[in-house]
């Protein structure tokens, strides 16, 4: 599984995303949070019995968090907060995890910037 997944995940093409379809709602998603900035909802392969997504609605180049450039702090911090409210209405406060997955090696597979909110079993450490 784990390995099926490294030698799924490809290099940044710059092209759209299966997330452009669930920003426009072509493709249903279970929406957790949704505000004017920023998406956030349930992993289809869930990891852990709370597995939330969280996007920005507007790529702007942030196709991994290595493409990160100063225009980008305002919205950086929009989702780590809306990470916050995601685990706050899950229920999961004072256990969760956020993961951003950067390139191949580490295993991302869709090149629009996501952070993994994961929670709601023992997390272990360090991560595989
Ligand atoms: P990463 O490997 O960090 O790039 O994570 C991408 C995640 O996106 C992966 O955990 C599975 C999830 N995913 C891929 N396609 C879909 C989809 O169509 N719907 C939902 N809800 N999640 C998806």
């Amino acid at each position: 599984e784990a390995s099926a997944k490294a030698a799924a995940a490809s290099a940044d093409s710059g092209g759209p995303t299966i997330f452009d379809k669930i920003i426009a709602k072509e493709i249903p998603s279970s929406i957790v949070y949704e505000d004017e900035k920023v998406l956030a909802f349930r992993d289809i392969n869930p990891q852990a019995p709370v597995h939330v997504l969280v996007i920005p609605k507007f790529r702007n180049g942030l196709t991994q968090l290595s493409k990160a450039e100063p225009k980008h702090t305002e919205i950086l911090g929009h989702l780590l907060h809306a990470a916050k409210v995601v685990a706050e209405k899950e229920g999961i406060m004072d256990r969760f995890r956020v993961v951003i997955n950067n390139g191949p090696g580490a295993c991302q597979s869709v090149y629009h910037l996501h952070l993994h909110v994961l929670g709601g079993r023992q997390m272990k450490w360090p991560p595989g």
